[in-house]
């Protein structure tokens, strides 16, 4: 089975490494459009050795049978043209943030909640990067020990906040102001992702404790995050502190996410192995390791989770939810 596929938002960052995914797996796609802002409109882009031509998106822009879209091209585009594409009969698999709290979406991290999406709409979210390799991770640990508390730290890259929030970190380093980032980026660490709420967080916290709910479909679970902003190109990494209900074996653990999809477990302190944002770079898994115990808690554990968030945090999982869809 063959589907017209689109991608809205082509031109970004996410929305190339989108093309690049489809096109490594082989996506069977009949025919592909690509779509962006006016701005960028015209561009061409190559995909399996054919150019195409990068088209304005318009409200009629999805009038001719297209399947399946990936949005990647920020939240307000997405909110305006989401329910026209859905509308047209078109699913949407959407990368912003527009739709993921809405109760009518479903938000999936396949690794983990695939079944959600039988439930769409028109339009299935993919969730925060941060919060997706956090799940991949979390998910084989809360179906065997029910967890009660997770404390979320984060260490993000700069290709989170796009092309622009990569030239301040490469521009940083020849001495350039930044152009992004409220305060240099280069030699430092910016305790300050997206904008501060009311009581505190920063919406890229929020997201991380609310998303996580809404996968793991557990409101009870209680949630905190700091997340920082560090020099780093690609990946973002997370130390991830996690309580219990009941008590587990290290080993066990261990176990369970080498067996478990889409992780890859590195984690051998006497080789000195762990994973590290500069090697997991362009990797579609999720890598974890530093796993030991919180002997400050019964039933805690600690562990040091790095993916892709250009990947594994968007464009992959996106594409997977697309294949999900497809096979269903
Ligand atoms: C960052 N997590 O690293 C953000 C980028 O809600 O899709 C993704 C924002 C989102 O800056």
């Amino acid at each position: 089975k063959k589907a017209n596929v689109a991608v809205v938002g082509a031109t970004g960052m996410v929305g190339r490494k989108m093309l690049q995914v489809l096109e490594e797996r082989d996506f069977p796609i009949e025919n592909l459009y690509m779509f962006s802002s006016k701005k960028s409109a015209g561009q061409k882009i190559v995909y399996c050795g054919k150019e195409y031509t990068v088209e304005e998106l318009t409200e009629t822009s999805f009038d001719r049978g297209i399947d399946i879209a990936l949005f990647s091209a920020g939240g307000s585009t997405s909110l305006q043209f989401a329910p026209i594409a859905a509308s047209k009969g078109t699913v949407v698999i959407d990368n912003s943030s527009a739709w993921r709290m809405d109760e009518s979406v479903p938000l999936v991290v396949p690794e983990v909640n695939p079944e959600d999406i039988n439930w769409n709409k028109g339009i299935i979210a993919n969730p925060n990067c941060s919060t997706i390799q956090a799940v991949v991770a979390l998910k084989p640990l809360h179906d065997a020990y029910g967890i009660k508390r997770i404390v979320y730290s984060t260490y993000q890259s700069v290709s989170g906040a796009g092309v622009s929030g990569y030239s301040d970190l490469e521009g940083g380093y020849k001495g350039d102001a930044p152009k992004k980032f409220l305060y240099p980026i280069a030699g430092n660490c910016l305790p300050h992702i997206d904008s501060f709420l009311e009581n505190g967080y920063t919406k890229e916290e929020m997201k991380m404790v609310n998303e996580t709910k809404k996968i793991l479909h557990d409101d009870s679970l209680r949630i905190t995050a700091t997340t920082v902003r560090v020099p780093v190109f690609y990946s973002h990494s997370e130390s991830i502190n996690v309580e219990f209900n009941k008590d587990f074996s290290v080993n066990e653990v261990k176990e369970l996410l080498k067996r478990s999809p889409g992780i890859v477990l590195q984690d051998d302190p006497e080789k000195n192995e762990y994973p590290m944002p500069l090697y997991t770079a362009d990797k579609d898994e999720v890598y974890v390791g530093r796993i030991r115990r919180d002997e400050s808690l019964d039933y805690g554990l600690n562990m040091w989770v790095v993916a892709d968030n250009i990947r594994k945090g968007a464009a992959t999982n996106a594409v997977q939810i697309a294949q999900l869809f497809l096979n269903k």
